[in-house]
């Protein structure tokens, strides 16, 4: 199997950062068609044969519907100007996102105009027309004359440039000057989500990435229309954000990880910075703070935390269940409060996520009797709970959100929970985890739920997965990727693709759409695109990969 070591290149070296420094043209009326283009370089030489053989439905998540047209293909061209609604800064925003995604490979200006649309320009409009596709869905309507993005909000526009992006050749997203011509099949694609909730995790803790890694994965997720990140920031082997008040969480609970190697930890200044550039990527961060058990690097920075008041060592191992804050001190609810309420300060998106898996060094009343104390302490701090579906025993409030991540179909505590109204967020681990091995020999990985193949992770209905939890219980899927082997942003990537799309379809497809067949060819067809990317996936025999 091929895994390249870890790049030297800047892993973001394109994104939207560069938004900020971005020089948006702005024409009070009229076209662009006669403005000249913005980059100095002349406009690329549109030769040669037109090897793009993409086709209106080669997407990943598969569209709600695709028309395809058999008329002339809509063509960006040095004078396309991208039209953005006047006075709606976040659908500009997403405006200035395409433009300087485009703008490296294409070499056009790409301009952005609030006039009147011009022939051949890419329109971004918000209309209320569109209320049927709700906040998340967009109509693309493709033609020679013009290429058009239709929502109700910025989210729904970003939404379709994700798919316009997936239309154009994949030499599109090159970080460096490519020829064109770049050229997008005509037809409608009139698409909407089956589930808000669509996530993907990432485990900061076990191995420590930092923020320039946690942006590029961000990049990645968002790609597939992922509008979650949960990081899970806290575990034995690390402690991984800044506590006002706590110091050592970090400067001792942060200062290693599994293996040994030095760890890392966000100030508050670098979560924000996470925080914001999901946001442009309109991605919500769901940080988790794992308790009462996993908690051995704050029982190790803060002796008072323990039940006989002596602090345990630092842990590098990859074992689990064995550390517990001490439910009876009145010390541990002033900590809990503490963080909560930083981390609840610093997160502007609804959910809080708690842990409460695998504490097995707690006794069942005990569990209940911390999980009583601290469920009101997220709500008093304006945030949903969201809890490994060990928390359900604790009978959360109606609003909480509950993770399944068990391996089997049926869980009574889960089914209760549904009954009582809880959503619930799907991640089963023999089908989700993407840290688990693709087969017995994959060098990276765990294998406890696995191995995972690419159709097993795929080929299930998050819908009708769990028995008596019916699919209006459910509020979506997430894709967690543990990092106990994984230590890098390649690492990642080969054991992310091509599983994570996988969930991001099950997230945003309708069932029917559900193919894998379908799913494989389309997989195939994205190969070429993260090649571009620099993105070292997994390149598993069960998909027909170009070249192949
Ligand atoms: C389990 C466990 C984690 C491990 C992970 C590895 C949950 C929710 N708790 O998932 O501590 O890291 O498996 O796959």
């Amino acid at each position: 199997m091929k895994r390249t070591r870890e790049s030297t290149r800047s892993p973001h070296s394109r994104l939207p950062a560069a938004l900020a420094l971005a020089t948006t043209v702005t024409l009070a009326c009229g076209t662009l068609a006669s403005a000249a283009p913005q980059t100095s370089a002349p406009h690329p030489e549109e030769h040669g044969a037109d090897k793009h053989t993409s086709a209106l439905s080669d997407v990943i998540p598969a569209p709600t519907s695709v028309e395809p047209d058999r008329g002339a293909k809509f063509r960006i061209k040095w004078h396309t100007g991208i039209h953005a609604p006047r006075g709606n800064a976040e659908a500009n925003r997403v405006a200035r996102y395409l433009q300087q995604r485009l703008r490296p490979s294409t070499r056009y200006g790409l301009l952005i105009n609030r006039g009147t649309p011009g022939r051949g320009d890419i329109v971004l409009s918000l209309d209320g027309s569109e209320q049927r596709l709700g906040e998340a869905g967009y109509r693309m309507n493709v033609d020679k004359k013009r290429l058009s993005i239709r929502a109700t909000s910025s989210e729904g526009l970003f939404n379709g440039v994700q798919t316009l992006r997936q239309l154009l050749p994949a030499k599109a997203e090159s970080d460096s000057p490519r020829h064109g011509p770049w050229k997008v099949p005509a037809g409608e694609i009139v698409d909407k989500p089956r589930f808000e909730h669509r996530s993907a995790m990432l485990d900061v803790a076990r191995h420590f990435f930092d923020v320039d890694q946690v942006k590029r994965y961000i990049d990645q997720i968002a790609q597939y229309k992922i509008n979650y990140l949960h990081l899970h920031l806290t575990d034995d082997q690390g402690w991984r954000i800044q506590i006002d008040g706590w110091p050592r969480l970090t400067s001792h609970g942060g200062s290693t990880e599994v293996g040994g190697g030095d760890g890392g930890y966000y100030t508050k200044r670098e979560y924000a910075e996470i925080v914001d550039y999901a946001a442009e990527n309109n991605v919500t961060i769901v940080p988790e703070i794992d308790m009462p058990g996993h908690t051995n690097a704050a029982l190790s920075s803060y002796a008072e935390l323990n039940c006989d008041g002596k602090a345990p060592p630092l842990y590098t191992g990859i074992e689990v269940g064995f550390s517990s804050l001490c439910v009876d001190k009145e010390v541990t609810y002033r900590f809990v409060d503490d963080v909560i309420r930083q981390v609840a300060a610093m997160t502007p998106g609804q959910y809080l996520h708690i842990g409460g898996d695998e504490a097995h060094s707690t006794t069942d009343e005990d569990y209940r009797k911390f999980m009583s104390e601290v469920l009101p302490m997220v709500e008093k701090h304006g945030k949903t709970p969201l809890g490994w579906h060990e928390y359900a025993q604790a009978e959360p409030s109606k609003s909480a959100m509950v993770q399944y991540w068990g391996t089997t179909r049926s869980n009574s505590e889960v089914a209760e929970a549904a009954d009582r109204g809880n959503d619930i967020l799907l991640s089963p681990a023999n089908k989700a985890y993407v840290d688990q091995k693709y087969n017995p020999d994959t060098e990276l990985g765990l294998d406890w739920a696995g191995p995972t193949t690419v159709r097993q992770a795929y080929d299930w209905n998050p819908g009708d997965f769990l028995e008596s939890v019916p699919d209006s219980a459910i509020a979506g899927v997430e894709a967690p990727l543990f990092s106990e082997t994984v230590t890098n942003s390649d690492e990642i990537e080969f054991m992310a693709f091509p599983r994570m799309p996988a969930i991001a379809e099950l997230g945003w497809s309708s069932p029917e759409e559900l193919d894998w067949s379908s799913f494989r060819r389309r997989l195939a067809g994205q190969a070429a695109s993260w090649q571009e990317q620099g993105i070292d996936f997994y390149r598993s025999e069960q998909v027909p990969w170009p070249g192949n």
